[in-house]
């Protein structure tokens, strides 16, 4: 049967239909790519520690070597050059700054490593784009209670602090987390990830701590770096109800309550929304006054992470708040089972920009999972995850035609790597990595964004 979304054509798009700042780059993480996890006095991370349990990664594999990118970085971004980005974003290990978390010195060797990348990235001319937390929470502070600790809000600004006094010489755009949902839901409250807990309260105290760090991390970042562009980058998704009625449309505000809103609407100056926290009862977080304030701080841009819809059903009693995604047949997927929609795209730019109107977005991440096959020449000839990439692309100029203000996008991911519970199992690279050898091989996706971005 043809599944819905599907098309056998690709839409005409060109990167001359974008403004000429229109920053296009590639986006990775640092526990995902670099490896070389006990190098230059890197302490331990959550997810070091994470990938030892039994069962938490699909092939029980962990980031401790990954694509090597420490020692390979100068070959990586020769590609990001010449794939012709004029920006990349990655992410700064923060047990590489701090092995435990916090100290009184900042750990030269692991501040080196990112400067030499920046001096790297800005000799290619490509503009640096560093995220502070990308969920590798040194594991000495997860021993004192990791984010549901206030105090590893104020380590966490510390560390923005050194970080940024290091590097603000060279680097503008500053991305305080990546993710939210991700680090507090995931790993609080369904246990999938780093540290594989699983407790409502606790996710919800830790979500309200990640984002309290991102208030405080600012000031530290602008008093440091005059004229530094600072913003968050959340996981959003528009939403669908699966029926018509009564219950599922309820299900689905709730559903974006705690998907969406219950980030946008602090960060927007709007506290925490008022029908989610009172589903949270006695799990909702300790906020101390001046809290929300701090949360609120004005940001320079909003980072959107946009993968998939979601269709939401009621279901009464089951969870916090009482909500299921429905998985809908004959619908387009990644091998994630991720439904695409291109114009799911659109409708999330257009709710944001007209529901808490950011001065200026960026997607800073898009991107889609396949299993690679090479041919008999050795080429990977991803056709799909082309066709994803030209669709979003196109979505996103048709977002930017009606004025959405998208100033950016960043394809994840630059290369295949360690894409956390699923080990290396899932496959988002532009460029392939072939684990055993590290040799890295164009995609006919990585050829067609240089076609794109070269004209
Ligand atoms: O690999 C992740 C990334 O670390 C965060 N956003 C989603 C990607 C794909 O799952």
């Amino acid at each position: 049967m043809m599944k819905k979304n599907k098309v056998n054509t690709l839409p005409l798009v060109e990167r001359n239909s974008f403004a000429n700042d229109f920053r296009w780059g590639c986006s990775t993480s640092a526990y995902q790519v670099e490896g070389a996890v006990d190098v230059d006095g890197r302490g331990a991370s959550i997810w070091d520690k994470f990938c030892e349990m039994p069962g938490a990664i699909r092939d029980g594999s962990s980031g401790t070597v990954a694509c090597d990118h420490y020692h390979r970085w100068p070959e990586d971004l020769d590609h990001a050059r010449d794939l012709g980005l004029n920006a990349y974003r990655f992410s700064i290990a923060w047990p590489r700054i701090f092995p435990d978390g916090r100290g009184a010195q900042a750990n030269r060797k692991g501040l080196d490593f990112y400067s030499r990348l920046v001096d790297g990235l800005l000799e290619r001319g490509i503009e640096p784009w560093p995220t502070l937390y990308h969920w590798d929470l040194p594991q000495t502070l997860q021993e004192q209670g990791g984010w549901a600790n206030r105090d590893t809000v104020y380590a966490f600004a510390k560390f923005a602090d050194a970080v940024s006094r290091n590097l603000g010489d060279r680097v503008k755009n500053w991305i305080t987390h990546n993710e939210p949902w991700c680090s507090a839901f995931l790993g609080h409250y369904e246990g999938v990830h780093a540290p594989g807990l699983k407790h409502f309260g606790t996710a919800l105290q830790a979500c309200h701590h990640v984002l309290l760090s991102h208030g405080m991390a600012i000031p530290a970042i602008r008093h440091n770096i005059p004229g530094a562009s600072i913003g968050i980058a959340l996981s959003l998704h528009p939403l669908h109800p699966s029926s018509d009625s009564e219950a599922d449309r309820q299900a689905l505000k709730r559903h974006d309550g705690l998907r969406n809103r219950w980030f946008l609407d602090p960060l927007y100056g709007r506290g925490y929304p008022a029908d989610i926290w009172q589903l949270c009862g006695k799990d909702a977080p300790e906020v101390r006054e001046g809290d929300l304030a701090t949360i609120a701080t004005p940001t320079d841009f909003l980072g959107v992470n946009y993968y998939f819809p979601e269709t939401v059903a009621d279901a009464s009693g089951d969870g916090p708040i009482s909500t299921r995604v429905i998985e809908l047949e004959n619908v387009e997927r990644t091998h994630f089972g991720w439904e695409v929609s291109p114009e799911g795209m659109v409708t999330l730019l257009e709710r944001v920009a007209r529901d808490y109107q950011p001065a200026r977005m960026y997607v800073t991440e898009n991107g889609s999972t396949y299993d690679d096959v090479a041919n008999h020449e050795g080429r990977i000839d991803d056709f799909t995850r082309r066709s994803y990439l030209v669709r979003h692309l196109a979505a996103l100029r048709d977002a930017v035609a009606k004025g959405i203000p998208v100033q950016g996008y960043f394809a994840w991911s630059l290369l295949d790597n360690f894409e956390w519970a699923e080990g290396y199992a899932r496959r988002f690279g532009l460029i392939h990595v072939d684990y055993p050898t590290q040799q890295r091989r164009l995609k006919l996706s990585g050829e067609w964004y240089r076609f794109f971005l070269r004209g």
